[in-house]
């Protein structure tokens, strides 16, 4: 099998590499693993390394990283460890992997089975809704060759909508208890779903959102405020994934 997964033009040190290795571009998607394995490295000392590649010269759909990820988009996380080695695309599935490969003592995860669910629950809505809108709202307002009225208030609104859900959580709203973190008792514990959403809504400015329309998020603005605090996440977006 390793053999099929890895073909000549496979970067050495993909094939080469001990255990987890990170195929990555500081981009939102990227960033969310990128960040929990720096996380995992602070909390347990975990090593892995990291191949970083420029998706604007569409190295993704080359035939050895194809064979990584038949979907042609980064981040891609291949676990050297694994007999043969095992491939993981998708973040959400590459933060789930990690949580159960990883992360032993559940510190960035739930042993209780509702929390565990709560944390699912956030981590595919905003792999669901989240990402995709506000993907989409940067590809219409800033990529496409043609300006569509349409398609650009269609997802700058619907982004705005989801932003509104996730108000919504951490306000306490409808419970009455405001919370910290997406997921977990009552103001909830810093997890894989908060690791998945903040890179995206961090970025609300480059999206083009105002500062008027954020003040309808004074929760998730704070929260924004209080993960960007944690040393892991600035090193996870920081220096070491940027590229000249
Ligand atoms: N659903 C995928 C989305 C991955 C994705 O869209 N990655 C973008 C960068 S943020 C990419 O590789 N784009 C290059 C391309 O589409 O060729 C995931 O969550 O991993």
């Amino acid at each position: 099998m390793a053999d099929k997964l890895f073909i000549a033009e496979t970067p050495a040190e993909v094939k080469d590499a001990k255990g987890l290795h990170l195929i990555t571009q500081s981009t939102p998607n990227g960033q969310a693993v990128q960040i929990y394995l720096e996380e995992l490295a602070e909390a347990y000392g975990l090593k892995f390394t990291t191949t970083l590649i420029n998706i604007s010269t569409n190295e993704q759909k080359k035939e050895w990283f194809l064979r990584l990820n038949p979907n042609g988009r980064i981040p891609v996380l291949v676990d050297n460890s694994q007999n043969p080695p095992f491939p993981v695309h998708e973040t959400s599935a590459e933060l789930l992997y990690l949580l159960k490969e990883a992360d032993k003592e559940d510190k960035f995860g739930f042993k209780d089975d509702f929390e565990r669910s709560e944390a699912l629950q956030w981590l595919f809505f905003w792999h669901g809704s989240g990402a995709p809108y506000q993907g989409q709202t940067n590809h219409f307002k800033k990529a496409a060759p043609e300006k569509i009225d349409y398609a650009i208030n269609r997802f700058h609104n619907e982004t705005l909508r989801v932003y509104g859900v996730l108000e919504i959580r951490l306000s306490g709203k409808y419970t009455g208890e405001p919370r910290e973190y997406l997921a977990g008792k009552g103001k909830g514990k810093y997890s894989v779903a908060d690791i998945k959403t903040w890179p995206w809504v961090k970025g609300w400015e480059r999206t083009g959102f105002s500062k008027q329309e954020m003040e309808a998020f004074p929760h998730l603005l704070k929260w924004i405020d209080r993960i960007a605090q944690r040393p892991a996440v600035q090193k996870g977006i920081g220096e070491k994934y940027s590229q000249s």
